[in-house]
């Protein structure tokens, strides 16, 4: 089994032969752009469900990031391809993920961007104000490559289809574009307005949605309430790097056990911030469980959960 393959994912027929009918975009205005203005971001976020942050890292530090996680792709695949292949999302063997605990034990940066402020300033103001103020957590942290080919994942939500979308929103999610994100290579597909839907998602439907283009060191920005998905890889010799994080409530469930998957010495040194986003508390909702077994470089590293960012 792959890593992160707990589950197959139904295959739900992608490209010409899908028989599905089509939901129309209804969205009236102008598409997101990259923009640098924070204000710009918020009304886009409110009005589209997304928004595209543009140069929070300069093209050169992503083409660094971008280098260092094909290197770490190429020598796990080398292990084994079921490493970083068919995730159980992704509908054929093309593409490549990997997680992001992988790469935090690896480099500094891919720690860096988790505790960024922009991602959590944001936050702060999509998800709102939580219990006794303890901080958020990273939900979830991966890599997803695609590769020329490729097929579109599903149109979906980042979100349990179980929890109504009245609820609001549960989760930010940002994802970190390494290469220059166009549609040939598989640029998120979105659905502009879909984070005001009323009907939960149907795989029965095909949703037309538009490519998020952005340059490399833009980072593309939604909620678990819009409907989006990995684009098709339609070129010949193209890759589409993407780093996607997701920050949920403190009483939600992250998808990774951070403190029992990152290696307690890169941790070592680093923010409470940090050690807060990724989980490093016994207390919850403000109740403490210590951690009796844990090892005692795990135990040295645990900080009070109450947000200081
Ligand atoms: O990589 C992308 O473009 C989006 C991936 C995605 O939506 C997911 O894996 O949930
Ligand atoms: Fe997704």
């Amino acid at each position: 089994m792959a890593t992160g393959n707990a589950k197959r994912q139904v295959t739900h027929n992608m490209g010409a032969m899908d028989t599905r009918p089509v939901k129309h975009l209804e969205f009236d205005g102008p598409l997101p752009q990259p923009t640098k203005d924070m204000d710009q971001i918020r009304a886009d976020l409110d009005r589209a469900g997304y928004a595209i942050a543009a140069e929070v890292v300069s093209r050169d530090k992503a083409r660094e990031m971008r280098d260092f996680l094909a290197a770490e792709i190429a020598r796990e695949e080398a292990i084994d391809e079921e490493r970083v292949r068919r995730f159980y999302t992704d509908n054929d063997d093309l593409n490549r993920r990997m997680s992001g605990c992988h790469l935090m034990n690896r480099e500094r940066f891919f720690r860096d961007i988790l505790e960024h402020e922009m991602p959590l300033q944001l936050t702060r103001e999509l998800l709102g104000p939580q219990t006794l103020d303890e901080s958020y957590l990273v939900h979830s942290y991966g890599a997803n490559v695609t590769r020329p080919g490729s097929a579109q994942q599903g149109i979906h939500r980042d979100r349990s289809g179980a929890m109504p979308l009245s609820a609001g929103a549960a989760q930010t999610r940002f994802i970190w574009c390494l290469d220059d994100f166009v549609e040939a290579n598989g640029a998120t597909r979105m659905v502009p307005g879909s984070h005001r839907d009323t009907e939960p998602q149907s795989w029965a439907v095909q949703y037309e949605s538009v490519p998020a283009e952005a340059p490399a060191g833009s980072v593309l920005i939604y909620t678990d309430l819009l409907l989006h998905g990995t684009g098709a890889n339609t070129s010949t010799d193209l890759e589409r790097a993407g780093v996607i994080v997701g920050y949920c409530p403190p009483w939600w469930k992250p998808m990774i056990n951070f403190p029992m998957t990152i290696d307690p010495e890169v941790m070592k040194g680093s923010s409470k911030v940090l050690r807060q986003i990724l989980g490093y508390s016994s207390v919850s909702v403000g109740f403490d469980e210590p951690w009796t077994y844990a090892p005692d470089a795990v135990k040295d590293l645990i900080v009070p959960p109450e947000m200081e960012w």
